[in-house]
């Protein structure tokens, strides 16, 4: 299953686990409170996996597509790398279903601290609309995943500040936690 921890205040390497001293660690209740989803599946099944089936045909997942993230495999790799760092929010959940390798996925909880989620080979996880998150790869520098969406995909990143989006707006509402 996924760990996830709060993150130090370094600005090394991206790259790193950035864990605290001593480690904070972020349990996956504290991130369903904040509308983060996961799944632990198995990865060298998922072309006739019934679980994920079940889980999309729940959801609505009708699209996939295969990514794979290094720099041998993903055209524009450096670039991309950049912008998968940039905090930013989607108009819809961000689904991954991670089929090899590892990387890490960070949101930020409702003190705008930030969790970083460690995901590897098998672990499905969903970003809620609205959240503001990134992605890094690890020191190993390779993830291949797939990546889903309720109907045609459309991946555009808003980078933080996006208080008057209406995404932002739609998860506060869910998730803030306002009395
Ligand atoms: C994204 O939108 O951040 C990506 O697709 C990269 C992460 S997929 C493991
Ligand atoms: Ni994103």
């Amino acid at each position: 299953t996924l760990e996830a921890w709060y993150m130090d205040d370094s600005q090394t390497d991206q790259r790193l686990p950035h864990k605290r001293v001593p480690n904070k660690p972020c349990p996956l209740e504290a991130l369903r409170r904040l509308g983060v989803l996961s799944w632990r599946l198995d990865a060298d099944r998922w072309e006739s996996d019934p679980k994920l089936a079940a889980i999309r045909k729940v959801r609505g997942y009708s699209y996939t597509e295969v990514i794979t993230i290094s720099k041998d495999k993903l055209p524009g790799y450096e670039e991309k790398i950049k912008m998968f760092y940039e905090e930013h929010i989607h108009n819809d959940e961000e689904i991954r279903y991670i089929l090899d390798g590892t990387g890490y996925f960070d949101v930020r909880d409702l003190d705008d601290e930030w969790i970083r989620i460690n995901c590897g080979k098998g672990d499905m996880i969903v970003l809620p609309e609205g959240i503001y998150h990134r992605f890094t790869l690890d020191e190993r520098d390779y993830i291949k995943a797939m990546r889903l969406f309720v109907g045609a995909p459309i991946w555009t990143p808003f980078n933080r500040p996006q208080e008057e989006h209406p995404s932002r707006a739609k998860y506060l509402a869910a998730f803030g936690g306002a009395a």
